[in-house]
């Protein structure tokens, strides 16, 4: 107790000494002119690279490009995005609903690149909703998010959303332990009645539709973060765990208490096997899955009412413990899927377990006790070796494909480079300030493209211009083609980036789609060509079905609307070329502009309080002529009679 509190205290020192002595160490000079030319990307030149970054409390993904550093797109997830409409029109608000209600936020963590044969394949990257546990999933021809899973029986989705080599499942497991199924129940009655769930949520091979297939149910511990094994160890899955203790309230002295923690080894294929043939228990539970059709370009919820539980006690051989010291966070496994790595955050030792040895410790049933029924692996037997680091508060490690690792440090802020195997240090470079996470593209893979590496960091401080009290998040560049590190540049980003996803330019570039076909366009308040246009009243709705193009409205003037009417405008973009959408937006309305791609129709809600004549107009500087581009809708008193009309061009 009074070592931790003392290291707790140093720690704490050591993080304002690092923050503030750190300072302006790299400023002007110290990059030489070669560093530039490694991140240059002349005008009109393309990136190496696809960076996913996630936004952390933005609940949003954000696109870079590698080495430039060029920021090109915000995805929307979680959150609601004035900027396209997401969550705003009525064709995506669907997206956003949970089993709490319409949830229009979220904290998204982890991206992970769906692979085959454990590699990265760009068909598609998920993402996970850390507070209101959700994974979802975004498609990466058209960069959109198509489906919204909500995980029951979680809290704090946190070692979550990590996929298996050939995207059989995306995993999602909970951070905080929680009373399954909820109930009311004493706070203080935590030992032994909370659980942890670990969630396989399976993916549509053709389609990658999500379906929760089963829920292990954990002691009550904390499941930081995950990896899946690959190579020789597909087929297991590995959890980080901190707070075996079990405590309830002051986390942060009592759940340091246990000199070691575990890493939760699952072998995920024996489980689904067990499920396959009927095991498991049905548990009621209550969960939404959105869904997003590309051809209605409209999403749907479904609540489910069902969930399958598995029980490790009745799978022997699917679950064991490796003790790991120190409340180990990142949990990552190398590309042989050989070495799992336990990184405890307040140990300077890096733990590094062997799968083989781990096998051969099963084998010979050498067990050190059991918690809660779960055999504990000897720490002895498990362990293939420990990095003398040097560093303090180890988070996450990276991969570069040719041997090395590349462990994050959040007291000492830097990246340490180190030789598997061997466990030799090879390199240190500071960070600027208190890195988090870093990413290698496909640095999570059996393939990783380790040219650079990027850290993300919690602390930018004297990085950029001041903006107030709030500064972005500074990310770093390292090229690592060396020996050693070179860090080459600096650039921020948005939100929080925790974790982030990498993929060569070359997988992804050829296949983004550039329209949506208006031939295949489903949407049931479509307009195919202008003069189908039209205005129909039922009741106290309005639906104008009205085309867009270069550079009209069709229709631009409508009568008849009265106050208190629900009026939807159902636009389509006639357009059938690369990069013009068309916006829309009404004075006055409750909700953002749309933002409508080529080929696509979306829906704008608008109910006017006001008698006038009111304008609307579109949103996206599409021509020579935009700031022509739009219309009038007459507003008359509820009770008037005024007729319901529309026209273009009289
Ligand atoms: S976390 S900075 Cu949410 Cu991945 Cu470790
Ligand atoms: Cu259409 Cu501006």
């Amino acid at each position: 107790m009074k070592i931790y509190n003392h290291l707790l205290m140093t720690m704490g020192a050591a993080l304002m000494l690092v923050s503030c002595g750190q300072q302006n160490q790299n400023s002007t000079g110290a990059l030489s002119s070669s560093a530039a030319e490694k991140v240059y990307v002349a005008p009109g030149e393309q990136d190496e690279f696809y960076a996913f970054l996630s936004g952390g409390y933005s609940g949003n993904l954000t696109v870079y490009g590698l080495p430039s550093g060029r920021m090109f797109k915000e995805i929307p997830v979680f959150s609601q995005f004035p900027t396209s409409g997401y969550g705003y029109s009525e064709e995506t608000k669907p997206m956003l609903n949970t089993s709490h209600g319409f949830v229009p936020w979220d904290d998204a963590h982890h991206p992970d690149i769906s692979q085959t044969n454990g590699e990265l394949d760009g068909r598609w990257i998920f993402i996970n909703g850390n507070n209101t546990p959700r994974i979802a999933r975004i498609n990466l021809s058209t960069f959109e998010t198509e489906e919204i899973i909500e995980v029951p029986n979680s809290a704090g989705n946190h070692s979550s959303s990590f996929i298996t080599e050939n995207t059989e499942y995306v995993v999602a497991g909970t951070r905080f332990s929680v009373p399954i199924p909820q109930r009311d129940m004493p706070i203080n009655e935590y030992k032994s009645n909370f659980k942890g769930s670990l969630s396989f949520i399976s993916v549509d091979p053709e389609h990658g539709h999500m379906d929760l297939k089963f829920q292990l149910l954990m002691p009550g511990f904390n499941y930081d973060l995950s990896h899946p094994g690959r190579g020789k160890s597909h087929g297991w899955f590995f959890f980080t765990t901190y707070n075996t203790e079990e405590a309830h309230t002051l986390q942060e002295v009592n759940a340091s208490q246990n000199d070691k923690d575990f890493i939760a080894a699952v072998n995920w294929k024996k489980i689904e096997e067990y499920v396959n043939n009927g095991g498991g228990t049905k548990m009621p539970a209550n969960y939404a899955h959105n869904l997003y059709d590309e051809g209605t370009h409209t999403a749907t919820t479904t609540m489910y009412k069902e969930v399958l539980t598995v029980d490790p006690l009745k799978v022997p051989g699917a679950v064991y413990f490796l003790p790991t010291p120190k409340s180990p966070h990142g949990c990552d496994v190398d590309p042989t899927g050989q070495y799992i790595i336990g990184n405890g955050k307040l140990s300077a030792d890096l733990t590094v377990h062997s799968f083989d040895k781990m096998i051969a410790a099963i084998e010979g049933e050498k067990f050190d006790g059991e918690a809660y029924g779960i055999p504990i692996l000897k720490f002895e037997d498990v362990l293939a070796g420990q990095v003398k680091s040097g560093g303090l508060g180890p988070l996450h490690t990276e991969f570069d494909g040719n041997g090395n690792a590349y462990t994050t440090f959040f007291i000492s802020s830097e990246v340490v480079k180190w030789k598997l195997g061997t466990w030799e240090v090879i390199d240190r470079k500071p960070t600027y300030y208190s890195v988090g996470h870093l990413m290698i593209p496909g640095g999570n893979s059996r393939k990783p493209f380790g040219k650079y590496v990027v850290a993300m960091n919690k602390i930018t401080k004297d990085r950029y211009l001041p903006t107030g009290p709030e500064m972005e998040h500074s990310a770093q560049i390292y090229d690592i083609s060396g020996d050693k590190m070179e860090l080459i540049y600096d650039f921020p980003t948005h939100g929080e980036p925790h974790y982030a996803a990498g993929i060569p330019a070359e997988i992804l570039a050829p296949k983004s789609q550039k329209i949506y076909r208006l031939d295949e366009n489903e949407h049931p308040y479509v307009v195919k060509t202008p003069t189908d246009a039209k205005v129909v009243r039922d009741g106290n709705e309005v639906h104008i079905y009205m085309s867009t193009i270069r550079s009209h409205f069709t229709p631009d003037n409508i009568e008849g609307v009265k106050v208190g009417d629900k009026v939807y405008f159902h636009i389509t973009n006639h357009e059938q070329d690369f990069d013009v959408p068309h916006g829309f937006a009404m004075i006055g309305q409750n909700t953002s502009e749309l933002l409508v791609m080529p080929g696509q129709t979306k829906t704008s809600l608008w109910e006017p309080k006001q008698v006038g004549v009111w304008p609307f107009y579109c949103t996206d500087f599409c021509s020579a002529l935009h700031q022509e581009m739009q219309g009038y809708v007459r507003v008359s008193p509820a009770n008037s009679d005024v007729e319901l009309k529309w026209s273009l061009g009289e």
